[in-house]
């Protein structure tokens, strides 16, 4: 199951990956023909059972706790393809496909169902928010954070504006366009069905970036105004979150297109919850 993607990270990598090409693995090639769901996102089973992923995808982190597991799980998830920004586009169209149009994604925070021809900048169209917000470590959109479609989400290109990059707190004044939703002037308060799904992203990006690359070291901690410093707030706050709105059928399907179809990583926390509570 281990696919290494990054020749160039250190030369020992190097010469494995090299090793991979002459030996004819179709493993070390970029993703053009995807390992296991060849046939297409209509014949996607439910989700993939979180027993078989630990005696395989996991392994290495069972039974660890704390530090020890945070870095066995980022040892794990970083072995990726990584993908580009406009690739994004077209892997949002299909993590997030609305299960009962195939012709629109749903928008994040307004839970709105969109056309998927209408991304783009303009007033009506759906962009890609990214929820680790960029300025948060300054990381862009070159490969890397800026493009990983674990923490990227269709929404609507002024809801995506409102937001900005405030870190995730309660309370606040309604938000026009996306229901459920609050803000006010440091932080931003998703609708209830995808607080999770928001805490879980942000604790997949802590572990997956940890400064050993040419990006900021990404931690969540407790404050608002977080600015430009590599983090995101508030830590309690996502924590109980991650509690309320638990992973469901949606979620994990996402997590199983993504590895399965794009990047070859999975988000620990959507297959483990109860890890956050073990490395925070
Ligand atoms: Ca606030
Ligand atoms: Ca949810
Ligand atoms: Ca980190």
């Amino acid at each position: 199951m281990s696919r290494r993607h990054h020749p160039a990270v250190r030369p020992v990598l190097a010469l494995c990956a090299a090793t991979a090409v002459l030996a004819g693995s179709a493993a070390a090639a970029p993703a053009a023909t995807p390992p296991a769901a060849a046939s297409g996102t209509a014949a996607v089973p439910a989700t993939t059972g979180t027993a078989a992923l630990d005696d395989t995808y996991y392994e290495g982190a069972l039974g660890k706790t704390g530090p020890a597991l945070k870095s066995a799980l980022h040892s794990i998830i970083s072995d990726q393809t990584k993908l580009s920004y406009s690739g994004v586009w077209e892997a949002l169209k299909v993590t997030d496909q609305d299960p009962r149009n195939s012709a629109n994604v749903i928008l994040l925070y307004s839970g709105a169902s969109r056309a998927k021809s209408k991304n783009g900048g303009a007033v009506g169209d759906w962009n890609r928010e990214h929820v680790w917000a960029q300025s948060h470590g300054d990381f862009g959109t070159s490969q890397g954070p800026g493009t990983d479609v674990h923490h990227l989400r269709p929404e609507d290109v002024q809801v995506n504006g409102i937001r900005g990059n405030k870190d995730f707190d309660n309370g606040g004044s309604p938000v026009s366009g996306a229901p459920g939703n609050l803000t006010d002037s440091d932080s931003y308060e998703p609708r209830d069905a995808v607080k999770g799904d928001v805490a879980r992203m942000i604790l997949y990006m802590a572990v997956r970036y940890e400064g050993n690359d040419s990006f900021a070291d990404l931690e969540p901690n407790d404050r608002v105004n977080n600015g430009s410093a590599p983090a995101m707030g508030r830590l309690s706050v996502l924590k109980q979150w991650n509690d309320e709105d638990p992973p469901d059928t949606i979620e994990k399907r996402r997590n199983d297109l993504i590895f399965s179809q794009f990047q070859h990583n999975r988000n620990p926390f959507i297959d483990h919850p109860e890890w956050a509570e073990s490395i925070w």
